[in-house]
């Protein structure tokens, strides 16, 4: 018998489908309906990582599934390629981002490649290539022509390491999302897509999603969106006309005021300043905060007294005006009617100087008393001290009070939402430019359509310290589209966000060279129906691509309103992590001894299972695993050791595990290959099998519909990889009992025939070389999926209890069509029975066929 080599029958095979071209998927197809499946690209790092693998092992298995039942399966690849890393490899090493990009491009297609993925080539995009990012600036000045794209000067989110500005999206707990560094403020001219024009359709298409994404997914959408209803109160600043509104969403609390608190960015406190000048350093140190850690529930809450009143409009009262940096000037108007009994920012922040307290709700059976206070009371209650609404429920007051302050005047009914138009501008070389120009005498100019693209120069510095466009002067001067006058090239280029929010439309269409994407090409594949990525995109990348997608749709480009039909997010890929809490080491797996101890300090190592990172040490090379043991096995253990939307943990015994098991499935097909009768296919008839046979074809019958039912449940390969090893190994009982005569057989040509198709999508190199050693011609892939045969199901043996008196005392195992007589005479001679029936009078023998023999005895 042949040997299993993976790693030559993997390159035969990738060689082979690729030659004859079997995943090329042209757009129509007239007998197969489309079915559009994606994975989320990578970034051209220039390694695969686990976290690859898996994503792309999950979506390689379905688009394969998905063809051999029988659909036009689109499954694309392609590089998001612009951002920071190739940037930073150009500071630290004097490369060119550019080729440092490209080359990492080439080198992961090689290992994506030795993965077998079924992708189309054909349509591979890399976003940081002209014929991409040309578009990216076309649908900017479509966009700002719609007045959907704009600049504006405001205090944003700075990340001094990656000297860039970062969306709201993209600061995680004060941090930037992507080195960790810590977030400030800085006021600056920026660039923003204005997402809010979009955010109630964003919440309206969760609807639609609903069932269809992980539920965590839209519900983090939703209050990234957070949308809350209130109302806007305006104050008078006293002895003056100037309003100055409030957003409350519990304006219940009103009567409860003691002071207000402006966001220290508010457009009145310059005014303060040019009053009150000792307070600016104050107010300037709190703009600097991030914004994130100002609000959060638990920090340190600062402010200063403005020296200035406001009067509450319901009750006449003055109050003091503050400034203080837990009132942000990008949510509701900037500035808090503060009622620190009900409020818990309030409280702490009225604790700690000294504000009045007045309580307006009290609980229904029990008192608060101001001074006793220790907290807020946040909980339901009565109305006091409100004037004509005392004795209401607070939860009715809203309403009603509400209605109260429209009907005066004083106010209205709004709402508002936490989502922030979509900061897009950054201060970096590697990205998309922006296609605006300054004009002296015009302003801000687009640049013209059959300029683009926008190229980026390659005459430019990397210093670390500034916008490399900068440095460029041909790039930056230039003339006027519109005046041909003197003007400046906008420097900044657009967040790569941008570039992956509509990269999937443009793989249908992607080598158009006159539009995006043609429209009619585009409807036809789009919604994509199935998207696999993981959850850490949750807000930014799938929030952002349904916004440009309903944009784009907007433009006229298409039909659809969704970009994404159903969408999994895969588990992460966990491995053990070795750390040395004194050496403050992690150490690599390989590197660890027996005993688990810190080779430099002697003591005990802290073992963790957790997210393969860099920083832990606790990856592991796909390509090892891919070289020791080969693809399919490298397949074959992340798709069976977890569901895909589990977490997947490494080890090592699994992959032999898999490896094994294919061995395995190797063996029971080569050495018997010569049973399979491989000429004219004859039917098979259930009627006309002896035992042993009909066994086999039930199981094979029976594993047919578990593999196929676990696919359909929302991609549960592990049971269906399962499935398949039962199967197997029933196989392996067949084979001992049956093939001492060297004949050819029907029934075995059957069962190898539907094995190796289960198995293809999972672990197609194999899959092709045993079908090619079995006799049968082309590609699995070509191949129908099988459809379990009922007939084979259908069981004909049943368990029958026997009972006496009603109550249970044997059971037998029959044949189906077993008559009465002779089912009550097995009951009556069972020797657990006849313990109960001796000696006693038998009075009724009760027969239920196929279920239960009753003895009634006294
Ligand atoms: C008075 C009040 C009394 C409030 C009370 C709450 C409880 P959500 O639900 O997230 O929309 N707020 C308004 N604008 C703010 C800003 N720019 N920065 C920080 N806080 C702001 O939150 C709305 C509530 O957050 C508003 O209702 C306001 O405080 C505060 F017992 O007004 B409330
Ligand atoms: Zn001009």
């Amino acid at each position: 018998m042949k040997e299993y080599k993976f790693s030559e029958i993997e390159s035969k095979w990738q060689k082979e489908w690729e030659e004859q071209k079997i995943f090329k998927t042209e757009n129509k197809d007239e007998n197969r309906e489309n079915y559009y499946l994606l994975e989320m690209f990578p970034y051209p790092s220039g390694k695969i990582h686990m976290g690859h693998v898996r994503n792309y092992s999950i979506g390689d298995v379905i688009a394969r599934y998905k063809k051999m039942n029988g659909y036009n399966v689109l499954h694309p690849i392609g590089w998001d390629s612009f951002g920071l890393p190739a940037e930073n490899a150009a500071i630290q090493n004097g490369v060119d981002p550019k080729k440092w990009t490209l080359e990492n491009i080439e080198s992961m297609k090689k290992q994506l490649k030795k993965l077998g993925f079924s992708y189309d080539w054909d349509r591979e995009i890399a976003t940081c290539k002209e014929d991409y990012y040309k578009w990216n600036q076309w649908i900017f000045t479509k966009l700002y022509e719609k007045g959907l794209v704009y600049k504006k000067k405001s205090y944003v989110n700075w990340c001094d390491s990656c000297k860039t500005v970062l969306a709201n999206e993209q600061v995680e707990d004060g941090k930037c999302w992507r080195c960790g560094n810590e977030v400030h403020q800085k006021d600056l001219e920026q660039w923003f897509f204005k997402i809010t024009d979009y955010a109630e359709e964003l919440l309206e298409g969760h609807k639609e999603l609903k069932g269809n994404w992980p539920d965590k997914v839209i519900a983090m959408q939703k209050n990234w969106i957070g949308k809350s209803y209130g109302t806007e109160v305006n104050f008078k600043l006293e002895n003056s006309d100037i309003d100055v509104p409030v957003f409350t969403t519990r304006v219940d609390t009103i009567f409860g005021v003691t002071y207000m608190v402006l966001a220290p960015e508010h457009p009145l406190v310059e005014e303060i300043l040019k009053e009150n000048k000792d307070i600016k350093e104050k107010v300037y140190k709190m703009r600097n905060e991030d914004k994130i850690s100002r609000t959060a529930e638990n920090s340190e809450k600062t402010g200063v007294f403005s020296g200035k009143y406001v009067i509450n409009p319901v009750n006449n009262e003055k109050v003091p005006l503050w400034i203080g940096n837990y009132v942000l000037m990008d949510y509701g108007t900037g500035a808090v009617m503060a009622v620190p009994t009900h409020d818990e920012r309030d409280f702490q922040f009225a604790k700690k100087y000294n504000l009045k307290l007045k309580i307006v709700i009290t609980p229904e059976e029990d008192e608060i008393n101001k001074d006793e206070m220790t907290e807020a009371y946040i909980k339901k209650g009565i109305l006091i001290n409100s004037g004509e609404f005392n004795g209401l429920k607070n939860r009715e007051a809203i309403s009603k009070i509400a209605d109260y302050i429209e009907k005066k005047g004083y106010g209205k009914k709004t709402t508002n939402y936490r989502l922030k138009d979509w900061l897009i501008s950054r201060q970096r070389y590697w990205g998309t430019p922006i296609p605006a120009i300054y004009c002296e005498k015009c302003g801000v100019v687009m640049e013209k359509e059959e300029n683009l693209p926008v190229r980026l120069p390659s005459d430019v510095e990397f210093t670390g310290t500034g916008n490399p466009l900068e440095t460029s002067n041909e790039y930056k001067n230039v003339v006027c589209p519109k005046c041909g006058g003197k003007a400046r090239r906008e420097t900044d280029t657009m967040d790569t966000f941008v570039d992956s929010s509509w990269y999937y439309l443009r793989y249908t269409d992607s080598k158009n060279s006159s539009i995006p994407f043609e429209k009619e090409i585009v409807d036809g594949w789009v919604p994509v129906d199935q998207y696999i990525g993981g959850i850490e995109h949750a807000v930014m990348h799938l929030l952002y691509s349904r916004f440009f997608h309903k944009l784009l749709r907007d433009l006229g480009l298409l039909s659809s309103d969704e970009p994404f039909k159903k969408l999994l997010t895969q588990g992460m890929v966990l491995g053990p992590s070795y750390h040395c809490p004194d050496c403050k080491k992690y150490y690599y797996a390989s590197e660890v001894e027996e005993g688990n101890r810190c080779k430099t300090c002697g003591k005990d190592l802290k073992i963790k299972v957790e997210k393969m990172s860099k920083s832990k040490n606790n990856g592991v090379d796909p390509n090892h695993i891919i070289a020791e043991y080969g693809a399919d096995t490298a397949r074959l253990f992340t798709l069976f050791a977890a569901p895909p939307e589990k977490e997947l943990e490494w080890n090592e015994k699994s992959l032999a595990g898999a490896f094994r098991f294919l061995n395995r499935v190797w063996r029971i097909v080569l050495e018997n290959k010569e049973h399979v009768n491989i000429g004219n296919k004859i039917e098979i008839d259930v009627k006309k099998l002896n035992k042993d046979d009909k066994n086999l074809m039930k199981k094979l019958n029976q594993t047919i519909k578990k593999v196929t039912e676990s696919m359909e449940d929302n991609f549960h390969f592990n049971t269906a990889i399962a499935a398949i090893m039962e199967l197997v190994n029933e196989m392996y009982l067949y084979k001992n009992s049956i093939f001492d005569n060297k004949k050819e057989s029907n029934i075995w040509r059957e069962v190898i025939e539907k094995l190796v198709i289960l198995v293809s999508p999972f672990v197609p190199h194999i899959a092709d070389e045993l079908w090619e050693e079995a006799g049968f011609k082309g590609f699995v892939y070509e191949e129908k999926w099988p459809i379990s045969n009922e007939e084979f199901l259908v069981e004909d043996e049943v368990n029958v209890a026997f009972q006496v008196n009603g109550k249970l005392r044997d059971a037998a195992t029959v044949a189906k069509e077993i008559g009465r007589e002779e089912l009550k005479e097995l009951a009556l001679n069972s020797d657990k029975v006849k313990k109960y029936t001796d000696g006693k009078n038998i009075l009724k023998v009760i027969v239920v066929p196929n279920k239960i023999v009753n003895i009634v005895v006294k």
